[in-house]
């Protein structure tokens, strides 16, 4: 499929902010400038790119952990980046973190850090689409490791049998925290897994983030007539499970294979170069002007006052924060 100029820039302004937001993320935690615990998405851009920016008006996403960027770029800076680092002015009044938000106004979440609880939910919320007759579909994402959930079983098996307008995509980097996916999934292929629940699958790989865009596009126009889709993109994590993580279970030989030979965000500014779509000088100031706008991001953030013990204890608070954003 062709863009045009601007639509291609805008697609590798994603990747790099999403490629920048986890490097500058990474770099206060480790300096010990911000807190938490963060699972990074580097060397996952395209599968996040690529589906966020295929979401129509009335699409509704539960995507997988690892695509705190996009919700960032896509749904609110600001609100995003507060909540991660537990500040009033996130999403959920910084109550929930990146593992546990929920937008509703916005159509993204519920997430919980219970592996397969969100997808479970997701499908409820299909359910929801399918019964109102509301024209959008709901993407939902969970990892190679997360696939194995009982309660995604039960989701898919819901998801295939009632036709629910889902497109479900499974991001394949390899990993599940220290657990190697070949070492616990007898299939070389996890559409094969969507294919026993009954669902239209294919695999395709993840580090082209104009293939991802073109595939979701598909998918998702035939989940909103009620025929759902399972989609495996195949990736390779880089970061460690969590920010800290020294990978002790890995041979890094991976990673650096997979940073000189499938770097989606390399592979997205080459593509443009080489098709003469953009200059170097274009792309750099794209970088540029990305990197700018999330250390000013994220140091907005950090200079926010931390809640009060009292904040965090008051249930009345809480369900107003949570809630009534
Ligand atoms: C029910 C449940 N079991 C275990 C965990 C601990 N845990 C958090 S992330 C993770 C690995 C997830 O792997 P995958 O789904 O492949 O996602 P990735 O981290 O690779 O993006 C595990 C086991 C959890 N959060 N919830
Ligand atoms: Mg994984």
């Amino acid at each position: 499929m062709e863009y045009s100029k601007q639509e291609y820039l805008k697609t590798y302004e994603f990747m790099t902010y999403s490629r920048l937001f986890e490097e500058i993320c990474e770099e206060y935690v480790m300096k010990g400038i911000a807190g938490g615990f963060h699972h990074l998405g580097t060397g996952d851009e395209a599968v996040g790119v690529g589906i966020f920016e295929s979401l129509g008006p009335n699409d509704w996403i539960v995507p997988e952990h690892r695509s705190r960027p996009m919700l960032a770029k896509y749904f609110g800076q600001h609100e995003f980046i507060s909540e991660m680092l537990a500040k009033p002015n996130g999403f959920n009044g910084g109550m929930a973190g990146d593992t546990h938000y929920c937008v509703p106004a916005k159509k993204a979440g519920p997430y919980s850090a219970l592996l397969g609880q969100s997808q479970a939910m997701g499908a409820g919320i299909a359910l929801n689409y399918k019964l109102d007759k509301i024209d959008g579909c709901v993407v939902i994402g969970c990892g190679d490791g997360s696939l194995n959930e009982g309660v995604i079983a039960e989701a898919l098996t819901m998801i295939a049998a009632w036709k629910l307008p889902v497109v479900w995509y499974v991001q394949n980097n390899n990993w599940g925290m220290s657990m190697p996916s070949k070492k616990i999934n007898a299939i070389s292929s996890l559409a094969k897994r969507g294919e026993g629940f009954g669902l239209v699958s294919a695999s395709y790989d993840g580090n082209d983030v104009f293939l991802v865009k073109e595939v979701m596009q598909e998918a998702m126009a035939k989940a909103r007539k009620g025929e759902p889709q399972f989609i495996e993109f195949k990736t390779v994590r880089w970061a460690g499970h969590f920010v800290g993580d020294p990978q002790l279970y890995r041979d890094l030989a991976e990673v650096q294979d997979a940073r000189t030979n499938t770097d989606c965000v390399k592979w997205c500014r080459n593509h443009l170069l080489n098709r003469k779509i953009a200059t170097v000088e274009e792309l750099d100031t794209i970088d540029e002007t990305q990197r700018k706008l999330l250390y000013d991001g994220f140091n907005a953030a950090l200079a926010e006052p931390d809640k009060t013990a009292a904040d965090i204890l008051d249930p009345n608070k809480i369900f107003a924060e949570i809630y009534v954003k």
